[in-house]
């Protein structure tokens, strides 16, 4: 792979979007070889996180501009069909996913970020929904995450504005998880994607589910789904350690391991 690196470290992969001249803009083909590395990921039972981060001094600039000029304007919504699986990929994984923007993070690529599990920034990096700028809608999820992030009278303002947020103001708003000094950033986001994948993985994916749920779900059907994901949690080992762990006061030792089959 060319336009994604991916680096394999135990518990957890790092995925590199790398096309740092054009500030990490995406292609057809880096979608291809993204997903290419969630599959792994999802194919690999040794990898209990993912953190995402981009090559140079930007996470992603969003679209390639340079590959639509010439495209017919009938094809440039197709385009979605090769980033949209990417965001449910992300989503559905059942493991976090760390996104760690190192730079400025624009249009799609703004929304590839909100799409993650925990997201930190370096503090000099900007959230943009630039879309606006060139008579476009943000895509890549951006309606759906932005409202229920920071709510829809900022929503509203940042896709129709397009003006660039700081990570500290991202922060503020809760957008991201934290803002972390530029120099830290990187330390910060592998020593947190380490600690999640010593977590109780299954859990943790269980977690995911049932707050992405929650956002289109009526509290009736969230407690009972609830009691469900609560009666799957039960049955693996890592809750089992837990639990002696707590009694015996000494830290748990979580294999991220599936329940036994019946
Ligand atoms: C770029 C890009 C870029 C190519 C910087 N493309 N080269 C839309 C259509 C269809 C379907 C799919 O979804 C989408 C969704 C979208 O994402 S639309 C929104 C696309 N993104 C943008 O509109 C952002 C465009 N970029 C910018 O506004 C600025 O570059 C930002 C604010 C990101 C960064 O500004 P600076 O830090 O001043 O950097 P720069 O502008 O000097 O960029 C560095 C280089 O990267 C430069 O190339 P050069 O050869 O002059 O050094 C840029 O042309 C290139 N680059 N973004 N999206």
């Amino acid at each position: 792979m060319e336009t994604v690196l991916v680096t394999q470290h135990e518990g957890y992969h790092e995925i590199t979007l790398n096309r740092p001249a054009r500030l990490n803009a995406l292609t057809v083909r880096m979608a291809a070889e993204f997903s290419e590395a969630l599959d792994a990921v999802a194919a690999d039972d040794s990898c209990r996180a993912v953190l995402l981060t981009g090559a140079g001094r930007g996470f992603c600039a969003g679209q390639d501009l340079t590959a639509i000029v010439n495209k017919p304007a009938a094809e440039i919504g197709h385009l979605l069909d090769h980033y949209n699986p990417l965001i449910r990929k992300l989503r559905a994984l059942p493991i976090p996913v760390v996104c760690a923007v190192n730079g400025v993070a624009a249009g799609a690529g703004a929304n590839l970020a909100l799409a993650c599990d925990i997201v930190l920034a370096a503090q000099s990096a900007t959230f943009v929904q630039a879309f606006a700028r060139i008579g476009l809608i943000p895509d890549c999820g951006g309606t759906w995450f932005l409202p229920r992030l920071v709510g829809s009278a900022r929503a509203r303002a940042l896709s129709m504005l397009a003006d660039p947020v700081t990570a500290d103001h991202a922060a503020e708003w809760g957008m991201i998880w934290r803002a972390v000094a530029d120099e830290n950033l990187m330390a910060e986001a592998r020593a947190l994607a380490v600690r999640l994948a010593m977590q109780a993985t299954v859990g943790l994916g269980l977690i995911k589910r049932a707050l992405e749920a929650a956002e289109t779900a009526d509290l009736d059907s969230q407690l009972d789904l609830e009691r469900d994901l609560q009666a799957e949690a039960a049955m693996t080992p890592d809750h089992a350690e837990g639990l002696r762990a707590f009694l015996e006061k000494r830290l748990a030792r979580f294999t991220g391991g599936k329940p036994p089959e019946n």
